[in-house]
């Protein structure tokens, strides 16, 4: 891992794990600050065969980690200058944790890797949110955008102010799209029982997540998951089918889903394109009467391979005829999601603002 400069301007020295607090093959905590040297020299052991007393910058040193003459682990040190030090332990939990309660034992003010981050990266703080950003990134479209972004940012910000209004609300614009994808898209699922919406989530998903059957009435609780849509992570929603509820269970169950479909950014309708018109109508006007007016939606015509009617007549409302089944029209729904959430507007050639999402 790359050690950075230490740039903090205090007297405090922290430490912080900068790995995932989970088990691993190594853990890696950070040291920045003035008295990292004087720690270290009192809680690591140096093998026998290198006796010398200085630790040698930027080089590797196998050491023991002793508290009261008991050995906590092995670990790799590596000291870039007398103020900033990483210890490469092994990746338990447990023996992350017991080092850094060393370590505050010995004085050092221990905080998140986040927080270790802002106190000592020398990168600007767009270069940290774009790094955080790209820490948190689910898919691989996601990551080859941030870091596009990370080499187009900095110097378009640079001259800002020389932009046209009509340039400037297009960056504005771009931004607020993609602080809402960083932040997290959610698309939820709704429409009658057996219309395929399970089929369609585990078709987009890419595995099969949820169970489907004949059965009207199979999702009861909500079910999450990440999906890809043409590359872009976002989490799918699929939800209860919306009838007169046969028990109180299931009552309670569509009144959760549709309390899901309420806060999310896309709903997907979706409709069985073999039930005869006005069941389809009747659908359709029950899953529009759940929804905030504002919420944008598309109406998916479901089991096309078979139904060979036309879908309802709409009037201005987005549809989209798939077979979730046979992965018909899948990947016109995508685009449809994509220009409804204006991601098609996300372009690794413009830049556009981040904004540190901290989930
Ligand atoms: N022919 C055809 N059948 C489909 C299609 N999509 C789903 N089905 C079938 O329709 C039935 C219901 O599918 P589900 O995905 O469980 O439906 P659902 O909307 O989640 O139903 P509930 O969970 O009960 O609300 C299953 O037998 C599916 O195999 C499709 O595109 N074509
Ligand atoms: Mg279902």
């Amino acid at each position: 891992m790359a050690s950075p400069s230490p740039n903090t301007s205090s007297d405090e020295t922290v430490a912080a794990l900068v790995t995932a607090l989970a088990p691993g093959a190594i853990a890696v905590i950070a040291l920045n600050g003035p008295r990292t040297t004087a720690i270290l020299t009192t809680i690591l052991r140096k093998p026998k065969s290198d006796q010398s007393p200085e630790f040698r910058p930027d080089t590797p040193t196998l050491c023991r980690i002793i508290d009261n003459d008991q050995t906590l682990d092995d670990a790799i040190v590596l000291i870039s200058d007398a103020h900033h030090a990483e210890l490469h332990t092994h990746g338990g939990v447990r023996i992350a944790q017991r080092v850094l309660m060393l370590l505050a034992a010995h004085g050092a003010t221990i905080v998140s890797s986040d927080d270790f981050i802002g106190r000592t990266s020398t990168a600007s703080p767009v270069e940290r949110a774009i790094d955080a950003a790209l820490i948190r990134s689910q898919s691989r479209r996601l990551t080859n955008w941030l870091l596009a972004q990370r080499e187009l940012l900095p110097p378009f910000l640079a001259r800002l102010d020389q932009l046209s209004a009509a340039d400037r609300a297009a960056f504005d614009h771009r931004s607020h799209i993609a602080a809402r994808l960083l932040r997290g898209i959610t698309i939820a699922l709704i429409g009658p029982p057996n219309a395929g919406k399970s089929t369609l989530a585990n078709r987009l998903i890419g595995h099969d997540r949820v169970i489907t059957s004949d059965q009207p009435g199979t999702t009861r609780d909500w079910i999450t998951e990440t999906a890809l849509i043409h590359g872009w992570p976002v989490t799918l929603t699929d939800t209860a089918g919306l009838r007169d509820a046969d028990c109180a269970i299931e009552a309670e169950a569509i009144r959760r889903g549709t309390q899901q479909a309420h806060t999310a950014d896309l709903v997907l309708i979706v409709l069985d394109a073999t039930a005869p018109a006005d069941v389809q109508r009747a659908a359709l006007d029950r899953g529009v009467a759940t929804l905030p007016a504002s919420t944008p939606r598309i109406v998916v015509f479901n089991k096309c391979d078979s139904s060979t009617a036309l879908p309802i007549a709409m009037s201005g409302a987005n549809t989209s005829a798939i077979s979730a089944l046979q992965g018909v029209g899948i990947d016109d729904l995508e685009s449809q999601i994509e220009a409804t959430l204006e991601l098609n507007l996300l372009d690794e050639n413009l830049p556009t603002g981040i904004v540190i999402a901290t989930t």
